[in-house]
């Protein structure tokens, strides 16, 4: 097992469960208590035995531990008296070693070698168990073939199929495991964008519908387009608010109400997602909104600006010393402040408001700016879709073209492709793209960039190839200047095209790799490489926060759906939000090109 990044230290503090218990037992030492509870005991004994079992160990070593937590469990002593009397080694299954544990953890509050065990192993594979269906066995499995070390990894994986072929599992196994994660994910504290839109989205168009709304809108940071959100933010506009509350608590997507005012409900959905309604009268609804879209930074460099004017904004209005200024919609409170109309995923206090003061905000890229679809995995790698049925769907989203990019040889894992297989999909290829001129498909790879920065096939072997994108998908460890190497030399590399996911996030999941991403962006600029914007709602890499970046310095940006199924296509949706998000351009992105500029820009002369 790898040893994780974070050493935890353990430490067992004593619980009012621990008084209780003594009052029952049965004899009593006269010692001070203990600072460990028969409990806390029994709990840590059973934690050792599933990480020794976490761990591969020898069956007999975990059961022992088992074993003795059942002793512990059925004895009335107390335990104090049993360690004083030395009496601990005379119950059942408690021999020389486990009695100088049990002693060391009842007579300190540590025990050394539960600490250093539980350090020796990646905390989210201890996370793992809480998934039902999920046991030791079966997580080192995934640990060791996958080495998947979160429950987010893991989500990942059953996502792009990656447990079917383990033995012991299958598609069924990887089914059940996906639901219990979903169960499991629940009830934890942030969401990914894309596990909440499609939840907030029905919930509006209810509320849109009811006879007294008369506006509504998604507010906060869903509004905003974060990646991540803590919660859903619904606005409504009403001048008859009486039973909108009661109505909005009766759906059925409700399972709790946590809170009730004039103004605002707050619920538990179903979903375990916390959902925030106001009710606002219709004059203040465009301020309302205004406000609870945020971000509360952007609201209060506003504020800060209405100050200066000698004005003041609240959630209720825009005022003046003579009273307040009438504003119909968002458009005319940015107007009355000096200011160009923001578009809700600019509001960050980034630069926007200056932006808008000069009238510098860029002209954001939509859906109908794409013009086609570049990272596309098929049924010959780890994808489910075939190559003709990915191409009829992307037709159907009105693209004029799509890259196939399969796994290369070295992502086993992942079905990478042996050389004989890449030949046969390129044949494949020409032949669809010789039947039906009515979409294009470019021939691409996705290509391992080793540890080392060379690439997975050789120079003569890529050189067949459309387009190239190269992609980092293990050793993550790697210090920032050996990561950042590593990457520069397989983009010094004449053959790739674009750089995947440049940082290897997974959102709440896995943390980026370290890695210098302005040298990168700077050296992707100096050769002429574009970089990803990988749309999988687990991803959204490259950040938005680095994409102006890469605008500033002239490199150009590839929104790419990395799909493995036909609905992974709509991802690049996404990463649209995204690349808003990062004052993105269709002039700045590549897929915005139509088939004949995309087909020069690949045919550049290496
Ligand atoms: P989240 O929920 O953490 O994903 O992010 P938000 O931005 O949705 O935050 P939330 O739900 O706490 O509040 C919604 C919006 O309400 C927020 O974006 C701006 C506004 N707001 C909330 N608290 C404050 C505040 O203390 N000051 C200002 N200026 N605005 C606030
Ligand atoms: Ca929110």
């Amino acid at each position: 097992m790898n040893t994780p990044d974070i050493i935890l230290f353990v430490l067992i503090y004593p619980t009012s469960e621990f008084m209780v218990m003594h009052n029952n037992e049965t004899r009593r030492s006269n010692a001070v208590a203990p600072p460990v509870s028969k409990k806390d005991l029994v709990r840590t004994l059973e934690e050792i035995g599933t990480l020794l079992d976490l761990k591969g160990e020898n069956p007999f070593k975990s059961r022992a531990y088992f074993a003795a937590a059942r002793s512990i469990e059925a004895t009335d002593e107390d335990l104090s008296y049993l360690i004083e009397s030395g009496q601990l080694a005379s119950l059942k299954g408690i021999g020389k070693a486990l009695n100088e544990k049990i002693t060391e953890l009842v007579t300190t509050g540590a025990l050394e070698y539960y600490n250093t065990l539980k350090a020796s192993i990646p905390q989210g594979l201890v996370e793992m168990l809480k998934i039902q269906g999920l046991g030791p066995k079966k997580i080192k499995i995934l640990h060791d073939k996958l080495q998947i070390t979160t429950i987010g990894e893991l989500e990942y994986a059953c996502i792009e199929n990656h447990l079917i072929e383990i033995p012991g599992f299958g598609r069924k196994t990887q089914e059940n495991i996906l639901k219990g994660i979903q169960h499991y994910k629940k009830y934890s504290q942030r969401h990914l964008y894309a596990d909440v839109i499609r939840e907030a989205d029905n919930i509006l168009e209810k509320l849109s519908q009811h006879a007294a709304v008369t506006h509504s809108c998604i507010a906060g940071s869903l509004r905003r387009c974060r990646e991540t959100v803590k919660d859903i933010d619904i606005l409504v506009a009403t001048d008859n608010s009486a039973n909108i509350a009661d109505w909005f608590e009766a759906l059925p997507q409700v399972e709790r109400v946590t809170g009730r005012g004039d103004t605002k409900v707050s619920v538990i959905l179903t979903s375990g997602i916390n959902c925030d309604l106001r009710i606002v009268r219709k004059a203040e609804y465009p301020h309302a909104l205004q406000h609870f879209t945020g971000s509360s930074e952007h609201n209060t460099a506003l504020r800060s600006l209405a100050k200066n004017a000698g004005l003041k904004m609240n959630e209720y209005g825009l005022f003046q010393s003579h009273g307040c200024i009438p504003c119909k919609s968002e458009t005319e409170i940015y107007q009355a402040l000096g200011l160009a109309y923001i578009p809700p995923e600019l509001r960050e206090n980034r630069g926007e408001i200056a932006a808008a003061a000069t009238g510098n905000l860029p002209d954001l890229v939509t859906c109908s700016d794409i013009r086609g679809l570049l990272h596309i995995h098929t049924n010959d790698s780890d994808g489910v879709d075939s190559i003709e049925s990915l191409a009829a769907a992307a037709r159907k989203m009105g693209m004029e073209y799509i890259g196939i990019t399969d796994h290369s040889k070295t992502a086993f894992y992942a079905g990478g492709l042996s050389w004989d297989e890449v030949m046969r999909q390129h044949e494949h290829i020409d032949l669809i793209n010789e039947r039906d001129p009515s979409l294009h498909i470019f021939k691409g790879i996705e290509v391992e960039i080793l540890p080392d920065g060379n690439l997975d096939y050789a120079d003569h072997l890529l050189r067949s190839f459309d387009f190239i994108i190269a992609a980092v998908h293990s050793h993550f460890g790697m210090t920032e200047e050996a990561m950042t190497d590593r990457i520069i030399k397989a983009l010094d590399n004449p053959f790739p095209t674009i750089l995947a996911h440049p940082t290897g996030r997974l959102l709440l999941a896995r943390e980026p790799y370290s890695v210098n991403l302005p040298h990168i962006i700077d050296f992707a600029a100096r050769k002429g490489k574009f970089l990803e914007l990988n749309a999988n709602p687990y991803r959204l890499d490259l950040d938005w926060r680095f994409c102006r970046h890469a605008k500033k310095l002239g490199v150009k940006i590839a929104i790419n759906p990395d799909a493995h199924s036909i609905a992974g296509l709509y991802d690049i949706n996404f990463g649209i939000n995204i690349a808003r998000k990062g004052w993105l351009s269709a002039s700045d992105c590549i897929n915005c090109l139509g088939l004949k500029e995309i087909k020069k820009l690949f045919s550049k002369p290496i």
